[in-house]
């Protein structure tokens, strides 16, 4: 297939239009007549008949019709997996073994495409075991399943060379697989991220129709998970798509125990796992992970991009057909759902547990914090969104905004209101990142909360009073928890520092990256980026031969992030202390070459001992597209030996 090139660009580097007028929508393709309706795989169920060792599967490629969303969304057509004689699924069957299990599989293609399909017997990390599969042929196939782990079988059109090859009839010929040590694995969950997408190049602005599901369902329409608090919960997420993803996790942290790909998998020591909030999967990764729902209510797992869990993700309001005008729900229901969340969002319910005791706080600490709007104040001469606290009586100009949002610095274990007032023209919530609290202030509109206590969006000219009481000291973001991909861009995020004591901020670094100004498809080489609230940062200056923190923040809503500290000659080492506000424990705080890759949502911790004066930069630069802000970092000498 040939695509233009912006389009190549635009799929290569996950980045989708910023849509300013009504969405253009494509006609999208109908499902074959007569195409079996798809059953959603929610990926518990192995397929196949195991007896003692041997696993005997047979697997069927055909033409499906399937429902991404809702009943009224449309139903698009893919070819899926079915088990011989069963209904085809999305995601395909799972293959579910203990180690050392042989496979017999017998592939049949039912389908008009010659096919290729990889990933059969992971664990050996050899891309290139592929299994041809011409028009209606079949293949027998006899392997053994030998290491454990987290792994994704998928197929493409012949000739395909990668992931990144399937758009939209390949898209969903995806499956699950995973050993189980001999001695089993505790139970747990398996959420299979896919993407069926649909180029269309003669729509400027809106050049494809897209959505990403979660085990073959899109926000809100994935599977609600209900746990119960206390209660060990284990995920094993396979990211079937050639975009990375940061996932993020509400309320609590959690443990990754396996980062691995489609074919390759291997736990990672315990001392050294990962705890973190939000942690970045690699296109066709794998993440293990566990944690703890300590606190009940409804919470949020899913993808920081906004771009993966927004608008720009749903079927909703496609016609259905070249001959069909648009009839979607959407066209006929209110402004009010064009902002909800799409895509890869799954719900999780917390089941208090008998002893839970509601919050309560006495003597909180009281902030006021407006959410306000200041025109022409961004790139391309948007208006920027932002926050601004009220100090006393004193009401802040009606149009002031600070950039990045001002730093919320709180005391850990003590009680605080934050009072948000929204003066805003639109609704919004606010989200406190990473910091483990009740669900009912944590922001997301008409989610967070329990039974009948929701959340619900901070209306214009309304307030909504947050109250907690932070029991971690760390580095945190806040951000909008609506519309994110507009009111986080225009300026709608800050840095949470929650301390044991105030903090000495001669030595003590706040870099923020975040949004500046809503992108523009077709101008994605401009930064629309803030480095501290500016595109030229002012420098910062640090004191040779002392130890300084360094606290990154990472929040822009569409880019991963990298920081490089270096100067003209060499990249600095520095000693990592903290993830996510997690202080790193002693194992794995290791001096380590100062670069990294962040995506939006996570923070990280470092401290820097600079030797001698001189001048530094912290080069701050997307990922993918190559926008580049440098941050100055001055040494100077310390102060005994200016006064010489
Ligand atoms: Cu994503």
């Amino acid at each position: 297939m040939v695509h233009s090139p912006m389009l190549v660009t635009a799929i290569a580097l996950g980045i989708h239009a910023q849509l300013v007028a009504p969405l253009p929508r494509i006609p999208l393709p109908r499902p074959a007549p007569g195409a079996p309706t798809v059953a959603i795989n929610d990926n518990r169920t192995p397929a196949g008949t195991r007896t003692g060792n041997v696993l005997t599967l047979s697997l069927d490629i055909v033409e499906t019709a399937w429902k991404p969303e809702g009943e009224v969304d449309p139903e698009v057509p893919a070819y899926a997996f079915a088990e011989s004689g069963k209904t085809p699924q999305i995601p395909g069957p799972l293959v579910r073994v203990p180690d050392g299990t042989e496979v017999r599989l017998i592939l049949r293609s039912r389908v008009s495409r010659s096919l290729v399909v990889w990933g059969l017997r992971p664990g050996s990390g050899t891309p290139t075991d592929t299994v041809q599969l011409g028009v209606g042929a079949t293949r027998e196939l006899r392997y053994r399943l030998r290491i454990p782990g987290t792994y994704l079988y998928w197929a493409a059109f012949a000739g395909s060379t990668s992931m990144e090859d399937r758009l939209w009839l390949d898209s969903q010929l995806n499956g699950a697989i995973v050993v189980d040590p001999a001695a089993g694995s505790p139970p747990d969950r398996i959420l299979l991220v896919s993407e069926w997408f649909l180029p269309y190049d003669s729509i400027p602005n809106k050049p494809f129709e897209d959505v990403l599901t979660i085990n073959g369902k899109a926000w809100p329409h994935t599977e609600r998970l209900t746990l119960q608090q206390g209660d060990s919960t284990r995920f094993r997420v396979i990211n079937a798509m050639p975009a990375h993803h940061p996932i993020h996790l509400h309320g609590f942290y959690y443990r990754v125990s396996a980062r691995g790909s489609w074919n390759k998998d291997g736990p990672i020591a315990r001392p050294m796992q990962p705890v973190v909030n939000t942690d970045v999967m690699a296109p066709g990764g794998t993440l293990t992970l566990r944690f703890l729902p300590t606190t009940p209510g409804n919470w949020l797992f899913h993808c920081h991009f906004s771009f993966h869990m927004d608008e720009t993700v749903t079927l909703s309001g496609s016609p259905r057909d070249s001959g069909t005008a648009p009839t979607s729900d959407r066209a006929h229901a209110g402004t009010n759902r064009e902002h909800q969340m799409r895509g890869l969002v799954v719900g999780l319910t917390v089941i208090p547990a008998p002893s839970y005791n509601a919050y309560s706080a006495t003597e909180p600490r009281e902030l006021r914090l407006l959410v306000q709007k200041k025109p022409n104040a961004l790139a391309g001469g948007t208006a920027a969104y932002g926050f601004v606290l009220q100090d006393g009586d004193k009401v802040p100009a009606r149009d002031s905004v600070a950039l990045p949002g001002p730093v919320l610095e709180l005391q850990r274990g003590q009680p605080v209101r934050i009072n948000v007032v929204n003066n805003l023209a639109e609704p919004t919530g606010i989200h406190w990142h990473g910091l483990e609290i009740e669900s009912f202030p944590d922001g997301v509109p008409n989610w967070s909360g329990m039974r009948d206590r929701i959340f619900p969006p901070i209306a214009p000219n309304d307030s909504f009073t947050a109250a907690f009481t932070p029991p971690r000291s760390g580095t945190f973001p806040y951000h909008s928890h609506l519309n994110e991909r507009h009111q986080i861009s225009s300026g709608m995020y800050g840095a949470i520092i929650v301390s044991d004591k105030p903090r000495d901020l001669t030595h003590d670094h706040l870099i923020v990256a975040g949004g500046g100004g809503p992108e523009v498809f077709a101008k994605i080489e401009s930064p629309f980026a803030l480095v501290n609230g500016r595109v030229s940062p002012s420098p910062l200056r640090l004191t040779a031969g002392e130890k300084h923190r360094l606290r990154i923040v990472s929040i822009h809503p569409d880019w991963r992030i990298t920081f490089t500290l270096r100067n003209d000659a060499t990249i600095a080492r520095w000693r990592a202390v903290a993830k996510d506000g997690a202080t790193l424990p002693p194992v794995q705080a290791t001096m380590r070459v100062a670069q990294l890759d962040m995506g939006p949502g996570e923070t990280a911790d470092f401290e820097f001992t600079p030797l001698r004066p001189g001048e530094w930069v912290m080069e701050v630069r997307s990922s993918d597209s190559g926008w580049y802000i440098p941050l100055p970092i001055i040494v100077e000498r310390p102060p005994s030996r200016r006064s010489r």
